[in-house]
């Protein structure tokens, strides 16, 4: 039909639709959302005595890493999330006291499909000591808050005290890939504490599309500070929710599936040639997300995991605290593919990760850099915050202990210069470059290349040297942990 024929058949469809209110030639597409076909009366949530124990997480829909296992085909899905308090390992030598469903953070993902009845049960444990830890937060009323669920909050979504159990179901009416997390007030400490995850729901028929690998990404924020009581872990210094720094947005970890660079270390194989599908969820609790692959174009992008969202073609998906998209691309040949937050100030504080699809691994290695495996890791927690400051900022120019880059090897740098001219070169180098000689010199050794002022607080420049003092303290290598590949 020419396009002339067919927008006079619409407009006089449409000019005759404003006449009788009406527009129908034919018979309308069936709705997949028709809301007579839903389950909307779900039954009364149960709330019990009854402690569970053994297993923290229960259920053949459960994947608990990144990896998202296949679709469990039974249309009933029993699932057992219990909440637990733990300490986690947000980065090398940051263990954090923290809340969580099914004894992780992030919890499970639920996998399941338009359709399914989700059987959940949810024992508040809060109140044991997991063996070999201590108790490091007091027992606590929480909660659980499916988006995929369409139920009353009131009834659904009640805080449980520490033994009790909360039961209830609900069947799953729009595919997607859903937050879940405590709604117990504070709210936005329990999920800052760790208490969220994802459930996917594919749509009845499945997605249009095959693909190769499935993985689920989780961006979160931490917010922690060392432990005020000095609490101490394995030797290592405790840290604890940061309240202040909660209410300002302003956290110093967003990472990928829990960990800061975690991912880099644990990178999500694929082969060249390979469709990967993402599903990808930023839990917040205040940031957003603008994620990215390098060196890919999302072939397709499904805005909250639901395939009658398309975009086409995108570089990177935009997503509030919540939002969560389904990425799909093709890995076009042998390399390392960066998953990063494009915001590149999260991307700093741990936001990146890796699908690694072969190829030569010097970039790869440049990677790693930034996330070197901790053999040995600072006591002190300005000494640990130097040392991941370091990791993100400098090492594209400097090493400690592995020979110079751009820039010189900074081991034993604490024993060349004081801690005053450090500063200062911190503060600004391009000051000390003019009026300093042994600044003048070292640019002579390179080249003439200056170093670039790094916008260096005080606070951040104390730390960077106090984890220069530490490497420098160090037995055998100057630097243990920059050694490890
Ligand atoms: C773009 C490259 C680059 C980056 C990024 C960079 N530096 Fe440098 N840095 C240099 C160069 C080059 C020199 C040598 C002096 C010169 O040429 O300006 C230097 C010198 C130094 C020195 C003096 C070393 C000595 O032997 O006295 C210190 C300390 C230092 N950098 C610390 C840092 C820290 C800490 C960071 C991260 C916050 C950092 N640099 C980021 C390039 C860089
Ligand atoms: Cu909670």
């Amino acid at each position: 039909m020419k396009p002339a024929a067919s927008f006079t058949r619409i407009f006089s469809c449409c000019a005759l639709a404003l006449l009788l209110g009406a527009c129908s030639p034919g018979k309308p597409p069936e709705d997949p959302y028709d809301q007579s076909k839903m389950d909307l009366k779900p039954t009364p949530a149960k709330v019990s005595a009854e402690r569970h124990q053994g297993a923290f997480a229960e259920g053949s829909s459960l994947s608990m890493g990144a990896e998202l296992k296949p679709l469990d085909p039974t249309p009933v899905k029993t699932v057992r999330l219990d909440t637990t308090h733990k300490i986690i390992e947000i980065a090398p030598g940051v263990k954090f006291s923290a809340w969580t469903f099914g004894d992780q953070v992030p919890g499970p993902t639920i996998h399941a499909r338009v359709g399914d009845r989700i059987r959940f049960s949810m024992t508040n444990r809060s109140d044991e000591s997991v063996p070999g830890m201590h108790l490091t937060a007091a027992p606590m009323m929480h909660s659980m808050d499916f988006h995929a669920a369409m139920v009353s909050p009131q009834d659904k979504y009640r805080s449980v005290a520490p033994g009790q159990t909360m039961e209830f179901e609900f069947t799953l009416n729009y595919p997607g890939v859903f937050m879940y997390h405590c709604g117990t007030p504070m709210i936005l400490e329990h999920i800052a504490s760790g208490m969220y995850g994802a459930v996917v729901v594919e749509p009845r028929n499945g997605y249009p599309t095959k693909v190769d690998r499935e993985y689920v990404v989780i961006q979160s924020e931490f917010y922690a500070k060392p432990d005020p009581q000095k609490r101490k872990l394995d030797g290592q210094p405790l840290y604890v929710l940061d309240s202040e720094n909660l209410k300002k947005a302003a956290p110093n970890y967003t990472v990928f599936n829990g960990v800061h660079n975690g991912m880099i270390r644990k990178p999500l194989p694929a082969k060249p040639g390979e469709r990967v599908r993402l599903y990808v969820l930023n839990v917040g609790p205040s940031k957003t997300s603008s994620f990215h692959v390098v060196g890919t174009i999302f072939d397709r992008v499904w805005i909250d995991g639901n395939p009658d969202n398309q975009f086409r073609g995108m570089q990177t998906v935009l997503l509030g605290s919540s939002s969560s998209a389904i990425v799909e691309f093709v890995i076009p040949e042998a390399g390392q593919y960066i998953m990063v937050d494009h915001h590149f100030a999260n991307a700093s504080q741990g936001a990146i990760g890796l699908i690694d699809a072969g190829g030569p691994k010097e970039e790869r290695n440049e990677i790693e850099h930034h996330n070197m495996a901790a053999s040995a890791v600072p006591d002190d927690p300005d000494a640990v915050k130097g040392k991941l400051d370091f990791e993100s900022k400098c090492l594209a120019c400097h090493s400690l202990g592995q020979g110079r880059k751009l820039g010189p090897d900074l081991a034993g740098v604490t024993r060349e210069r004081s801690d005053e001219w450090l500063t200062q070169w911190l503060k600004s180098p391009e000051t000390m470059l003019k009026t300093d000689a042994d600044a003048k010199a070292l640019l002579q050794q390179f080249a003439n290349v200056p170093m670039p002022n790094q916008n260096l607080g005080d606070t951040e420049i104390r730390q960077y040297l106090k984890y220069f003092h530490w490497a420098d303290a160090q037995p055998a290598s100057p630097a243990p942990a920059a050694g490890a590949h």
